[in-house]
């Protein structure tokens, strides 16, 4: 029932806003544990002695943690571990991951990119407000994530406003967080790749990553 829920939910979402199918579905479940080294379509840099990313059991908490899940760790010598992904879409994106920070909420980083070209940049501040990246200087959202909880986080881009929707909610259902109107770091005509990445400052951080897609839809007006 709920697989059938799911697919007349997908159903409504492709009459509505067009969207033109899936490129990215990546549950981590399909992989041996260890390193996540450049396995399958994903790109994995500065992973050494003092970071680590790797495909670790225990899964999302909205799958009941059942499965794997991808874990990113940094102990910090100044270098940023980063896992993505490069993808080809046409037009707007939506891209759902879940989300979970154990050991301090210390700069964890999510970016939509074209090419090189850092389109936008979501993260949070050490007091694990989510904020984003723009005009030079962060901006708050107002909202705190809990440490040591998954949360489902979806965000939406507007390529014609320079602008995207940023939707968090917990495993309970319930929303955390919805934000319409996060701005870009640069204006972009496509959007091509996904990072996963922390800051040099992001001693001691350590958070896990699953269910992660990434759909392309056109809106009407291009
Ligand atoms: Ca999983």
């Amino acid at each position: 029932m709920k697989s059938l829920v799911k697919i007349m939910a997908g159903l409504v979402l492709v009459s509505v806003a067009g969207v033109r199918g899936s490129i990215i579905s990546e549950n981590f479940d399909s992989y041996a544990a260890g390193d996540l080294a450049n396995q399958g379509r994903w790109f994995v840099a500065n992973v050494n002695d003092h970071q680590t990313i790797t495909v670790v059991s225990g899964g999302s908490g909205f799958d009941g943690g059942a499965g794997q899940s991808l874990r990113m760790y940094d102990n910090g010598d100044g270098k940023q571990p980063i896992a993505s992904m490069n993808f080809n879409a046409k037009g707007n994106v939506s891209v759902t991951f879940d989300y979970k920070c154990v050991n301090g909420a210390h700069k964890p980083v999510v970016s939509l990119r074209s090419g090189s070209t850092v389109a936008l940049t979501l993260s949070m501040n050490t007091s694990g407000y989510v904020q984003y990246f723009s005009a030079g200087a962060w901006h708050t959202t107002g909202v705190a994530l809990s440490n040591d909880a998954w949360y489902r986080v979806t965000l939406t881009t507007d390529l014609a406003s320079s602008t995207y929707a940023i939707s968090i909610t917990d495993v309970s259902g319930g929303t955390v967080l919805t934000f319409s109107d996060a701005k870009f770091v640069t204006a972009v005509s496509n959007l091509s790749r996904l990072v996963f990445s922390m800051n040099n400052e992001g001693v001691g951080t350590d958070f896990y990553i699953d269910n992660v897609t990434l759909v392309q839809f056109r809106s009407p007006s291009r």
